[in-house]
């Protein structure tokens, strides 16, 4: 082939990757937003029904580390293809820098990285780390970079050097909270068994080993093939010391940044670097649908929950109802009817007769006759202990419907309706975005593998 013919496959091949690049992109943007926007965003719904959702993340971030001098600085700077970081034999990198794409060129101090990374702002806690944090904005979009976050971290090296802040824990909680990512450069000409590295690469090693990659960095520099063979089972085996370390099938892939310039005859498998910042990406896109339709299902199970629970309290509240009528009847009937019965026993018949009629008093004679026979039943010493027993009975009734009325919270039917058309928006709408979202991805996946 041609170098012609070469630069044209390549150059289109580029364009299909960026192409990819921006629909996977756009995939996280829109899954962002479906989660954050006012009101109908998935955050608020869910707060609506008591759920706490995370915002997914538009990027995925990696996190260096290495013995100083091991060449992260050169590497970020090399996937960027912008000098972004300083680079050099000295000390160079002293804090944490984050390197994220934007939309303009722009360098952010540890207050403002705070502000824009708010999920960072636990490392604000850590004393000192604030004056050494910042960072980059690149325009750049090369390679994956729109879709990547790098953190440069500070160098590690035994013996006197001092940090101004606590630089293993602060890299302990970065690997554990924010890196989705962590790459560990060992470079053979420098330190790169050095104790500081190997603590901190076993400690997270032994919560994180699938995010951890480790690389030979600056093989290039590395000598003869059999040297780098050599310098690479030092390493290893003294990484095997360690025992959270100690795993079969060490992989170790042999990096050098190209642009360097140095000729070398050393296999240089950076773009397995890059293959394993994409194989990332598409299990976060893949991961934020999936997470994206599993917050759905959570929010709407949550309203069902919510309706159901209000049926039963609107169900609980007529039970109520009934009983508290039923309580209430019987509880002003009994004294009700022993008054008329008192009535018509004691009263004269003139009375009766001038105040209710004829008629009115033959009715009220008639109805109380059942309760003026019991009555006449009861021996004339009882009287007074049944008009007790049933006027405390009474009042026990009064009292049962008075508790039975407590009535359950319902929702009103204004905020019904809202919850039903929450839950159809979200099972319908954002579930067939993610849907559309999904095919989008897949096929671009399987398109750039026809190609
Ligand atoms: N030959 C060669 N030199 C490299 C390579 N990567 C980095 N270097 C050189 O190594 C030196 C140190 O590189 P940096 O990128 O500053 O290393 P670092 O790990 O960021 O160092 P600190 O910030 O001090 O921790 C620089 O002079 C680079 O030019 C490489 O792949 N090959
Ligand atoms: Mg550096």
């Amino acid at each position: 082939m041609s170098d012609k013919s070469k630069t044209k496959s390549r150059g289109s091949a580029n364009a299909i990757a960026n192409a990819s690049v921006s629909v996977n992109e756009r995939i996280l943007q829109e899954c962002h937003k479906l989660y954050v926007e006012d009101k109908t965003g998935l955050i608020d719904i869910a707060k609506g029904v008591g759920i706490t959702l995370l915002e997914p993340r538009k990027k995925i971030t990696v996190l260096l580390i290495g013995n100083h001098s091991a060449g992260k600085s050169t590497f970020i700077n090399w996937y960027v293809e912008e000098h972004v970081q300083r680079t050099g034999v000295a000390i160079e990198t002293q804090g944490f820098t984050i390197v994220t794409s934007g939309r303009k060129r722009e360098s952010l101090t540890g207050n403002a990285t705070m502000h824009l990374y708010q999920h960072l702002q636990p490392l604000q806690k850590m004393e000192g780390v604030i004056d050494y944090v910042g960072t980059e904005i690149s325009t750049s979009k090369q390679k994956k970079f729109s879709l990547v976050t790098f953190i440069d971290t500070p160098g590690l090296v035994d013996g006197d050097m001092k940090y101004p802040f606590d630089v293993n824990k602060s890299i302990l909680w970065l690997g554990d909270n924010i890196a989705d990512l962590i790459f560990v450069f060992f470079d053979p000409i420098g330190q790169a068994l050095c104790k500081r590295t190997l603590n901190i690469v076993e400690e997270l090693s032994e919560k994180h080993a699938e995010r951890m990659k480790f690389y030979l960095s600056k093989a290039d520099e590395a000598g003869h093939e059999s040297d780098r063979q050599r310098v690479m089972m030092q390493i290893v085996q003294e990484l095997c010391k360690r025992p959270n370390l100690n795993r079969t099938g060490f992989d170790m892939p042999t990096i050098y940044v190209p642009t360097l310039g140095k000729q070398s005859r050393c296999v240089n498998q950076i773009d397995d670097v890059c293959k394993e910042v994409e194989r990332t990406i598409n299990a976060t896109i893949q991961n934020t649908l999936n997470q994206l339709e599993k917050d759905c299902n959570d929010i709407a199970d949550a309203i069902d929950d919510k309706l159901r629970i209000d049926d039963e309290a609107c169900s609980f509240n007529r039970k109520a109802k009934s009983r508290r009528c039923i309580f209430s009847l019987f509880g002003l009937f009994l004294p009700m009817l022993l008054v008329a019965n008192f009535l018509a026993v004691g009263m004269s018949d003139d009375f009766l007769h001038s105040t209710l009629g004829t008629s009115g008093t033959a009715t009220l004679r008639k109805y109380t006759s059942p309760v003026s026979a019991m009555w006449t039943a009861v021996p004339q010493l009882y009287h007074w202990h049944v008009l007790g027993a049933l006027i405390v009975f009474s009042i026990i009734l009064l009292i049962l419907a008075q508790l039975s009325s407590k009535s359950k919270v319902t929702l009103a039917r204004k905020q019904k309706r809202s919850l039903l058309e929450r839950r159809e928006f979200v099972q319908s709408k954002v579930k067939s975005r993610k849907e559309g979202l999904y095919k989008e991805y897949l096929q671009q996946s399987i398109g750039s593998q026809e190609i």
